[in-house]
This record gives structure tokens, sequence and C-alpha cells, in this order.
């Protein structure tokens, strides 16, 4: 190499890993000596740094070379699940309500005390298109509550409640794309409440792009002393809790159980000590919550995989891979619904994953936490020889099935998507197009509907009558918005807890069109209230505040379609979801105080 003369040993030696890479075109255009002589430094200390960082083996070697092993099998069609037979796998339904639900959230409350919890969040939400991190979007209009500060909030109320003086800790995998700015928000809000030893952050790296089926990187345009690099996937989430010692940590400070979730699914927690309940019951070393699924919804179906020589493992199969899969072995129509169900037969993943800590430490330190991967090029035409934009190697958080031995108990936890799912995925066009072929919109809209319904649902499951507000449109999304109830993770998070806020559900009244928020860390009981208009009751920590009797009648809040103009100035949040929260009329009442009152009110404090 020209340049040799140049070159620190450590560098040459870098150039040299790059050639073993299959790499040297990324160097082959470079100057002679004297020019951009710092740049070629640079360029090699990327290099070096991607090779130490590239997950799985081998380094940038390995990761080349598996990219060519796999490209080739994906340019001659080969299907990565040729020779499996899927089939319905067995696991449990919850429905809440129930005696049996009641019984499993008993059983799992007992294990709530001894989580850890894994987010991950270094995902940009291409399909999106929000301008900043997805965890600072707005769960709803009415607290304006970030996912951030509702998962926090969460985890700190199930600490306070089943921790016996424990810290629950938080580990979220962050990235390039969404590292600082998560950490800033953790500081500007002082980690919400968290201790900021019990909360970590674990930052995936990105791997090279690839430009063609020979495995070769890109340089970033306009940049050629620079790899373009994209993300690895959420599947670098085990690597990361080996690599840097948590999984480790953790079970030996007594973490008993890991609870994976993703950066919008405001639903994730109010279940898990019912899923919990199933893990211990039927001893899981690996526990999915599932939903009913939608055919070609974009949620991976959970399926029990077989082989003729007798391998089987039950695993999640992607949104993108049942169809073929199914094609494939015999299932003419591939990915449908059973027409008596009107759902597929496959359980819908929503990688909300249960792991038994000691198992999982085990796994890790045997395999290192590297999952299988996979490619997904888009090619230009049928010779699927060129891209139409460079590809990389890819893994997923819920292939990590596929590390255990046949006899791991791997199973699922089936319950209605209101519960436990509602995620903000999509731009407004694409919640439309979902919406039209009869899956969820996973809009900003139908996030914030959801997060509305699961309280009231579980109100009604309780016994209140609690009355459906109608489905309106908009931006072409249609979503029921009302009534709107939050009651924040410090008052109540499961269904057992909120039992005891109202006592007495049957005299308990909520119209289509009320707001109604329970606010605060302390305790609020609702005996007796019929309302139809805005209520806004706040309990600090360490008071209680007793509704006897309450009669509130006002003209409330109202979400209002954005006016042409609005949808030009409004806030990006408002713009993705098309309406705006009009805040008229409310009534409220705080602090440690008993309110009794037989006449109507209608605002102001009480
Ligand atoms: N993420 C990372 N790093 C990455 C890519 C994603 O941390 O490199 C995070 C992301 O922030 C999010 C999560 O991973 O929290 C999931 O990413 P997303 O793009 O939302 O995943 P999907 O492609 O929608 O699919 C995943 C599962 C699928 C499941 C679905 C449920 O792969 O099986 O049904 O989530 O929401």
């Amino acid at each position: 190499m020209d340049n040799k003369g140049i070159l620190s040993d450590e560098e040459f030696g870098l150039a040299t890993v790059l050639q073993e890479a299959g790499q040297g075109h990324l160097m082959a255009q470079w100057p002679m000596p004297g020019t951009d002589d710092d740049l070629k430094r640079k360029f090699l200390q990327q290099a070096k740094h991607l090779h130490e960082t590239s997950p799985g083996e081998g380094g940038i070697i390995g990761y080349a070379s598996r990219a060519r092993k796999l490209l080739a099998d994906s340019a001659e069609g080969v299907n990565p699940l040729d020779g499996w037979s899927p089939s319905v796998p067995e696991g449990v339904a919850l429905e809440p309500g129930s005696a049996r639900y009641a019984e499993l959230e008993e059983k799992g409350g007992g294990e709530v005390g001894a989580c850890g919890f894994v987010l991950v969040a270094g995902g940009l939400g291409e399909r999106l298109g929000y301008g900043d991190i997805k965890l600072k979007l707005p769960t709803e209009l009415c607290t304006e509550t970030s996912y951030l500060t509702l998962y926090c909030a969460q985890i700190q109320a199930l600490q306070t409640r089943y921790g016996e003086g424990r810290l629950l800790p938080l580990a979220i995998m962050v990235s390039d794309d969404t590292a600082d700015k998560t950490s800033a928000e953790l500081d500007a809000h002082q980690h919400f409440g968290l201790d900021p030893k019990q909360v970590t952050l674990i930052k995936q790296e990105k791997v090279p792009a690839i430009q063609d089926n020979d495995g070769r990187f890109v340089l970033e345009d306009g940049d050629k002393y620079q790899i373009s690099t994209k993300p690895h996937g959420h599947g670098d989430v085990h690597t990361l809790m080996h690599r840097c010692g948590v999984a480790r940590r953790w079970r030996e400070d007594g973490v008993r159980w890991c609870v994976f979730m993703q950066d919008t699914n405001g639903l994730a927690l109010h279940s898990l000590a019912a899923a919990l309940g199933v893990s211990v019951e039927l001893e899981l070393e690996v526990n999915s919550m599932a939903i009913p699924r939608k055919a070609k919804q974009a949620v991976g179906g959970i399926a029990r995989l077989t082989r003729e020589d007798g391998s089987a493992m039950t695993v999640n199969v992607e949104y993108n891979q049942l169809d073929p899969l199914l094609r494939g072995s015999g299932h003419k129509d591939g990915d449908t619904n059973d027409p008596e169900t009107g759902f597929s037969p496959y359980p819908g993943n929503i990688n909300q994953l249960l792991f038994a800590m000691g198992p999982y430490c085990e796994v890790l330190e045997k395999t290192g936490g590297a999952l299988e991967e996979f490619v997904n090029p888009k090619y230009a035409d049928e010779s699927r020889t060129t891209f139409k934009k460079p590809t990389r190697l890819e893994c997923m958080m819920q292939d990590y099935p596929k590390l255990l031995s046949p006899e791991a108990k791997v199973g699922f936890t089936s319950m209605a998507p209101w519960l436990c799912f509602s995620p903000v995925k999509n731009s407004l066009g694409d919640a439309q197009a979902a919406q039209a072929k009869g899956t969820p919109p996973a809009s900003a809209s139908s996030g914030e509907a959801d997060q509305y319904h699961l309280w009231a649902e579980l109100l009604r499951k309780l016994g209140c009558a609690v009355e459906t507000g109608a489905v309106q449109e908009y931006e072409g999304i249609g979503v029921s918005l009302s009534p709107r109830i939050v009651v924040q993770p410090g008052i109540a998070v499961t269904l057992h807890e909120l039992k005891s806020v109202v006592p007495s559900p049957a005299d308990v009244k909520i119209s289509a069109d009320s707001t109604l928020l329970v606010l605060g860390a302390g305790t609020v009981v609702i005996d007796k209230l019929d309302l139809d208009g805005t209520l806004i009751l706040q309990a600090a920590a360490g008071e209680t505040l007793h509704v006897k009797r309450l009669t509130v009648r006002n003209s409330g809040w109202h979400c209002q379609a954005l006016t042409a103009e609005e949808r030009d100035s409004a806030a990006e949040t408002l713009r993705m979801r098309g309406y705006r929260l009009a805040k008229g009329e409310q009534c409220e009442a705080s602090g440690a105080k008993v309110i009794d009152r037989s006449d109507t009110v209608s605002t102001g404090a009480l």
C-alpha cells in the first residue's frame, strides 16, 4: 500500500484488517502520502471502532463474511425458515376481571419487586417521522405525560408498592441517534424521580452499511474517509446486557426477572403482575406477552416451529416472514385470519418479554448474547444483484429463544390489546393505510385513545358505569377519544390496585364526554361519583383524598380537529394527531380532604 509509510503499526494493522474483510475498495482511491493524511488516520480510527464494537464474532471480518453468506442466500431466494413447519403453540390467555386473572395477578405481584426493566429505545422511528426521540412523545394530551415519564413513574410506583425497600433497576438501550437526547431528558427531569444509580444507559453501536452481494461497505455520501453505518436492530440489547455487565450485576443484586419493553407502548406495565404470575406458575424461562393478532398486522406471530429431524422451538416469526413461511409449508392462503375468530391463529408478539434472570445470565455467559442475524435488502430489480439503497445485517431481541436448548421452557401470555399494547409507530399516511387493511393504525391518536380506553375498560371490569364515546375521524383515522380517563401510576398501575380507588364501583358513573384525571402518588378513594364534565382529583404522597359523594356537571374538555391554519402552525405532536385538546370548564379537588356533596357542583376547586 502506497500509504504504508505514513501509518503507524496499529494503523497499518487496521488497514490490513479492512483488506481481509474484503473492504480494500474503501482505500483504493486514496491520494499519495502527504495529502489527507489526517483524514486517512481518522478513517482508520473509525474502522478500529467498528471492528471492536461489531456484534458477533470476528469484528468487521466476521461481520462482512456473515453478510456475504446471508446475501448469497437472499439472492437465491433461500427462506431462512425453510424446512420449519409452523403450528400454533400452547400458551395462556388471560381475561382481566376473571377470578383466574386476580389469582395470577396476586401470584405475580410478589415478584414485581424483583424485576429489572430493560427499555429498548435506540430506534429513530422512521415510520413515524417524528423529529425528536420517541420517548419524549406525549402519551395523551390531558396530562401530556411523555412515554419516558410514564415508564419511570410506573417503575417508581411498583417499587414503592412491591420493592420492600429495593430500587428496581432500569436499563435503557440507546443508539447514536437517541443517546444524547435521552440522557439530557433524564438529567433535565432528575431522572423522573428515580435514583440516578438505578438507571443505566447502554449504547448500541451501528454497523457498516453494505452496498452489494459481495458485502462491500459503503462510504458516506460526500466523505470518502467515513464509512456509512446503520443500526443493527434491537437484538443488540442482549450483547450489551452482557458486555456492560448489567445482567450480572442485577442478578447479584437479587433481580429475578428481566422485563423487556419498547419505546412507545404506554400500556406495557399494567398486566405485568398477571403475566409474571404465569411465568411463576409455568416456570417459564421466557414468557412473551402477546395479543390476538390481525392477519397482516405489523406484529410478529409466535409459532411453534418443528423440523423433520424432530427439532422444535417456540419463537416469534417476524411479520414479513410469516406469510412466506405459511405459504411455503402448505398453508396456501398465507397470513390470513381464521374466519371463526377474525384473527390470525398465531398470537401477536408485542415484544414485551419476561425472562427469568438466572437462566438469562447463564445463557449470556455461554453465548455472549449474540443473536442470529438477517439481511433484508431492497433489490433494484429481479436479478437481485443491486440494491435500491445500502443494507446491513440486523437482529431482533425476540429471537433470543433460538439460543436456548430444546428443553428450555418458552411460552406466551396472551391478552386483549386494550390491556397491554398500543404503540405509536406510524405517520398519518401509514396509519390510514394500516386501518384501511383492517389492522390497528398505531398512530399518535390511537395511542392516546387507548391510554384513556384502558382506564375506562378497567373501571368497567370492576363494575363502574362508564359510557363509551363515539368514534371520530381525525386526518382519516377513526379513534374514540372519550371518555378521557387518566389514573397516574402513583395512584394505581394494576387492576388490583385500581380496585381500592373505587371500592363501591356500582356507585361510580362517568358519561361518554367526560374527563377524569386521578393524579399524584397519594391515596384517592371514590365512593360515589356521577360525572358529566371534567373532574381532576389529586393527592400527593401521604395524603388521602376521599370522595364520599359527588355529582359534577360542567362543559368540560373536548378534542377539536385542527383547522387548516392550525395544521400549519401547531406543534408536531398535535399535527401528528390531527386534533388539539380544548380545555374548557373543570372542577378540581386536591390534598387531604373528604368531599361529601349532596348538591350538583359545576366548576372550581372543591
Ligand atoms: N430499536 C432499537 N434499536 C434498533 C431498532 C429498534 O433499540 O436498532 C427499538 C425501538 O426504539 C423500539 C423497538 O426497538 O423501541 C422496536 O422497534 P420497532 O421499529 O418499533 O419494531 P417493529 O419493526 O415494529 O417490530 C417489533 C418486533 C415485532 C413486534 C413489534 C411490536 O420486531 O415482532 O411485533 O415490535 O411492537
